[in-house]
């Protein structure tokens, strides 16, 4: 399975082509809907929020409510398209046109693409960059991640996820009794977190940046159950599925670190409490007593639930302005100010779970085969039973 994502944040539409996913699935478009709904929500979000209402259109490869095992064509209309028609039209403009219109940008924010992204493909304009750049791609990858949540699912296989941290505050009651109390509680919070009293502080750390022209970044937790032994594999270093999870967070706009199980506090214990010691019993199989490692040992899981952390930046787009230089007088100048949201951790919280879910059920695929539901479902209970018993 693979994906390919198109569009620029204020052209027509998002696209989003996903090949290789199993016939006859079932799969309805409101199995995207509802996760471009959660990804839209959160406190912290900005006003282009308002203005966008995410739903999805299946081009190819849905029939009559099932896959057919053609590539599967996703997208969502931007409707802030109707403000930017000129702007973003893809026609040449005309002299006139081009003095009315364009509004070329020529002063790049710190922290994002714009500067690097200018010099390296040439344009003076750097709408060409941070059209593409922008976190509104998200909801494409979204669209893919939503497809994959629902092989998933079709399979037993359950994606969840938490905000553990936000501007510095962080919460102290992040336990859960199973995944489904994880989703239903995370669900009732607006920032997606599980510790009611931090839920509050985080809000007002919002309310204070937004008050201060600032932004906030945070940390946030994925969640995967119900996952087979072996996926990924130690033979090659591009099998690990913990390698290839870790790169599909790393690339999601304003991620600047990730973690698997306890992570990075792995470096200052011994290992004999960073280690998960082995079990098994006739009912599940082997299985591990604790789950420092994040459900993977060797880049392949273990079985045990698969948990991330990611780590996202505040968002580099201000109101309260940074320094920066114009590329075509080299003067220095304090950034201009553009709409943006204050925080969009609970939103990212949303990202992560899908980009993990698409890499997952990838792993998934190449292990137990992509062709047919009834085939990969045959396999998946053939080799389950085979590792309990093995
Ligand atoms: C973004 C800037 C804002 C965000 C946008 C990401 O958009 P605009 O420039 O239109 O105000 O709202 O996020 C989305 C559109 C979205 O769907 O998440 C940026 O610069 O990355």
């Amino acid at each position: 399975m693979r994906y390919l994502t198109a569009g620029e944040s204020h052209g027509p539409q998002q696209t989003t082509i996903v090949e290789g996913v199993p016939a006859n699935m079932e799969l309805l478009e409101e199995d995207i809907n509802k996760e471009l709904r959660r990804r839209q929500g959160g406190y912290g979000r900005g006003r282009r929020m308002q203005i966008e209402k995410d739903k999805v259109q299946f081009l190819s490869g849905v029939r009559h409510g099932k896959t057919t095992g053609a590539p599967i064509t996703m997208v969502v209309e931007n409707n802030d398209f109707k403000s930017w028609e000129q702007i973003m039209g893809s026609e040449p403009l005309t002299a006139e046109e081009e003095k009315n219109v364009k509004r070329k940008i020529s002063r790049p924010r710190p922290g994002h693409a714009d500067l690097n992204g200018a010099i390296k493909y040439g344009h003076r304009d750097m709408r060409n960059v941070l059209e593409r750049s922008s976190a509104r791609e998200t909801t494409a990858r979204v669209c893919a991640g939503a497809l994959a949540k629902k092989v998933l699912k079709t399979f037993g296989i359950e994606v969840g996820g938490q905000v553990l941290e936000i501007g510095g505050i962080k919460s102290e009651d992040h336990d859960y009794q199973d995944i489904h109390d994880l989703k239903e509680r995370t669900e009732a919070s607006p920032v997606r977190c599980l510790d009611k009293s931090a839920e509050e502080k985080m809000m007002q750390a919002i309310d204070d940046a937004k008050q201060n022209g600032d932004s906030i970044g945070g940390v946030v937790q994925t969640v995967i159950t119900g996952v087979p032994t072996g996926m990924g594999s130690h033979v090659q270093y591009d099998r690990k599925l913990d390698s290839k999870i870790a790169g599909a967070v790393m690339s999601i706009n304003a991620f600047k670190g990730v973690e698997v199980g306890i992570g990075f506090d792995a470096a200052s214990n011994p290992g004999s409490q960073v280690h998960d010691e082995i079990a098994w019993d006739k009912e599940q199989g082997y299985y591990r007593k604790s789950n420092n490692l994040g459900g993977f040992e060797g880049g392949m899981t273990t079985g045990m639930p698969v948990i991330i952390q990611g780590v996202m930046k505040p968002i580099p787009t201000l109101y309260k302005p940074l320094q920066s230089v114009d590329i075509e007088s080299k003067e220095p100048f304090n950034a201009s100010i553009e709409r943006s949201d204050s925080c969009a951790v609970p939103a990212a919280s949303v990202v992560m779970e899908n980009v993990i879910a698409f890499e997952v059920a990838k792993g998934l695929l190449d292990m137990f085969g992509s062709d047919r539901v009834d085939a990969i479902e045959q396999n998946i209970t053939e080799h389950v039973r085979w590792a309990r018993e093995f």
